[in-house]
């Protein structure tokens, strides 16, 4: 196995971390932020967290590549936060709940079919390489989907929204591709009108 076999087709290792994102970081302020789930919870009601109320919640580690659209790929990356196992075993979905919108500050939103929702390596991160996330990266809380590709990773966590029918993002919503698989390099949604390879 030469180092290459573990990039997705079309990916490169860039130096550093980049950070990449559309519009402005938002400022965290810890009093009036808040995480919700709602939409088609088991129970028919929202779940709210504080962020003191967030940082009791167990967390877990992962490590894992992180793939961009924009063909970089950051081998390795150490997440620490809430694994979405978790999360749902808080506010469990109910039966019929299909997909998942992320959402986040600003309005920006990624959709998750449910089982890539709660894939195993997918949490919620708190925390990178030991250390607490910093605002670029999404601080306080941000999304990590390490078997997509990065724009469903996403960052300034606001909400979950438990779907039955499935809903495009931001992203998906401008010519990015509904799954975003990087090994079958899905990137642009007029590849989902092509017959599988
Ligand atoms: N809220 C928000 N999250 C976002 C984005 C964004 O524009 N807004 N960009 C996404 C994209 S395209 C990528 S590749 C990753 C980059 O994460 P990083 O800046 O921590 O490397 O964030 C994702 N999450
Ligand atoms: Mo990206």
């Amino acid at each position: 196995m030469g180092p290459d076999d573990r990039l997705p087709p079309g990916q490169y290792v860039p130096r550093g971390w980049p950070v990449l994102h559309y519009g402005p970081v938002p400022k965290f302020r810890p009093a009036t932020w808040d995480l919700r789930v709602y939409g088609a919870t088991e129970a028919g009601r929202e779940y709210r967290w504080t962020w003191p109320q967030v940082q009791e919640i167990p967390r877990g580690r992962v490590s894992a590549d992180f793939h961009c659209v924009t063909k970089f790929t950051v081998p390795d990356v150490e997440w620490e936060g809430i694994l979405t196992a978790t999360l749902v075993r808080l506010a469990p979905p109910a039966d019929d709940a299909t997909h998942v919108m992320v959402w986040a500050e600003y309005g920006y939103s990624a959709n998750l079919r449910m089982i890539d929702f709660l894939e195993e390596k997918t949490l919620l991160a708190t925390h990178q390489g030991g250390e607490p996330l910093t605002p670029d990266h999404g601080a306080p809380l941000r999304m990590v989907v390490p078997h997509l590709y990065g724009w469903k990773s996403v960052k300034w966590v606001r909400a979950i929204e438990y779907l039955t029918v499935d809903r495009r993002g931001f992203w998906e919503d401008r010519g990015y591709h509904n799954i975003a698989d990087p090994w079958r390099e899905q990137r642009y949604s007029y590849q989902e009108d092509e017959p599988p390879a």
